[in-house]
């Protein structure tokens, strides 16, 4: 692989572990390298990161693993992540499935490289979009998604059947990032099938990720055209997306009117046409795939965990009362019931890793010197289950470990679903208060029956999600009453960074 670099001379690109790490030797790898394919035996194309969990226990907290001509290091061990999480030493690398998808979304603020001006110019643009004005505002859009998907519940349990919990999650959370993000509607509800533009979705993420596991895209031919067909499809959707609101005049101060719309405060500049696009294909794939993943998870924990989903809706009851809707501020107050969205982000990060470079030759948690640029994964799927931070039984489904005093008894960034740093999730807050409030939603109006045969599958997209994963549902029969319970307010934190770090 060549190190490509920019006129700066700032590392970009993939650069083979050889020529970033000068110790490479002391950092174990699987025992059967083969000559040109390296360490593939036994590897599986469909399920890589579920394979380098399987590694990360025979290897230990630091490791490698070649695939064809491209050496990686992955890490998970609490103290080689803390310390990558420096942002005065680290940052961001754009590479393997992030640096795959620069075709379909360019330098939109996912997968922009840290130089490119387009990743603060809209990060500063987008980041009031998160604000908590602006999340209450995006609440009874959110609740009037959640009716939706509850009219559309109540129909299949009133006809005895199962429900498709990540079809239909996607279906909720896709809906909810176009009404309040763009005032859009897939009409997701009124479709037995997954809108074109999830299947075109999946298809380039999916892509994404094979292209990690063949020596030359060349094997890919077929496929290839496949993504490019994806790509265009989703580039025409949005691209309609944007004449309509152009034509039509601006909407209720939404995401895209300040995409399109926003000068910079300093510059006066305004978002490319060209990369309009690329943020608004990034903002609904971003915005929906990996929330609709965090819900399937947490519905089946609960599904799983009668008493817990007990206590969960003792919770809500007690909150909401039987308020018809629940305020903004009822959200947050959900204190037992964040705590399940968190465990089951702890067991199943929906984004399971994340890559990050050495901004300046240094000495990795005083031990591995880096140069340069030199880069490693951090298997967050990983580092949520070390045993010297979980305890032995890190395997183990238990929101009380998200009680306050627990978090406080643990060492910092041990628990990174949304990445860490100035490039970590933008949609954090945003993320949380809409599965929060559905999952409450939903808790309050039905019981869950889990088909007892069924084992957790994950299948992989970049993200994680279960797979064939359905559940009987209930009418939830003597709702327990409770006061509304006022609760000192939730602490009011930026929204976008310097909470979950
Ligand atoms: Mn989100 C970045 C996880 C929901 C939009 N997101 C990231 C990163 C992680 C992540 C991890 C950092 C990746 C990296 O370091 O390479 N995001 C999640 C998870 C959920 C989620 C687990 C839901 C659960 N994300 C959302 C939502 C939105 C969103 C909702 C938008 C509405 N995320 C983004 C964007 C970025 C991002 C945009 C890139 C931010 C940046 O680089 O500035």
């Amino acid at each position: 692989m060549t190190d490509t670099s920019t006129a700066a001379g700032l590392p970009k690109g993939f650069r083979s572990a050889e020529q970033g790490w000068p110790q490479l030797r002391r950092i174990p790898r699987p025992p059967y390298r083969l000559p040109l394919l390296g360490d593939v035996l036994g590897a599986s194309r469909t399920k890589p990161l579920q394979d380098s969990l399987r590694h990360a226990r025979r290897l230990g907290p630091i490791f490698r693993r070649r695939v064809f001509n491209r050496e990686i290091v992955f890490l998970w061990g609490a103290a080689l992540a803390a310390d990558m999480a420096d942002e005065s030493r680290f940052a961001k690398h754009v590479g393997l499935g992030v640096a795959n998808l620069r075709p379909v979304v360019g330098d939109g603020l996912f997968t922009a490289y840290n130089h490119e001006p387009n990743w603060q110019l809209a990060h500063d643009v987008l980041a009031p979009g998160f604000s908590r004005e602006a999340m209450a505002g995006y609440h009874p859009m959110m609740l009037n998604v959640a009716d939706r998907l509850m009219d559309h519940w109540d129909r299949e349990m009133a006809a005895g059947r199962t429900v498709d919990v990540p079809g239909d999650m996607t279906k909720l959370t896709l809906e909810t990032i176009a009404r309040t993000g763009f005032g859009h509607d897939f009409g997701s509800f009124e479709r037995s099938r997954p809108h074109p533009f999830v299947t075109a979705m999946v298809g380039t993420l999916t892509y994404a990720q094979r292209l990690n596991a063949v020596p030359s895209p060349l094997l890919l031919r077929q496929a290839a055209r496949r993504n490019a067909t994806d790509i265009a499809y989703l580039n025409h959707t949005v691209d309609d997306l944007v004449r309509a609101r152009t034509a039509g005049g601006p909407g209720d101060g939404d995401l895209l009117d300040r995409m399109l719309q926003t000068a910079h405060p300093e510059t006066g500049e305004l978002l490319s046409p060209e990369n309009v696009r690329r943020q608004v294909i990034t903002f609904l794939v971003a915005g929906h795939e990996t929330t609709s993943g965090a819900l399937s998870f947490a519905l089946h924990y609960l599904s799983r965990h009668p008493e817990i989903a007990a206590r969960a809706r003792a919770e809500v009851d007690q909150v909401w009362g039987d308020t018809a809707m629940p305020g903004y501020d009822q959200v947050a107050k959900l204190r037992y019931l964040r705590r399940v969205l968190d465990e089951s982000q702890r067991l199943w990060p929906t984004v399971p890793a994340f890559t990050r470079e050495a901004r300046e030759d240094t000495l990795l948690a005083g031990e591995h010197p880096m140069r340069r640029g030199a880069w490693a994964l951090v298997l967050t799927a990983m580092l949520h289950r070390d045993p010297e931070v979980w305890g032995p039984d890190a395997e183990r489904f238990d929101p009380d470990r998200f009680e306050p005093k627990a978090v406080r008894s643990r060492p910092a960034h041990t628990f990174k679903p949304f990445g860490t740093g100035a490039r970590a999730c933008i949609g954090r807050q945003f993320a949380l208060h809409e599965a929060t409030l559905v999952l409450g939603l939903l808790l309050r109006r039905y019981e869950f029956r889990s088909d007892p045969a069924y084992r957790l599958r994950v299948t992989e997209r970049l993200t994680m999600m279960p797979e064939g994963l359905r559940l009987g549902l209930e009418r939830r029969v003597g709702t327990v009453q409770g006061p509304v319970v006022e609760e000192p307010p939730s602490d009011l934190r930026c929204p976008v960074h310097g909470s979950a770090d």
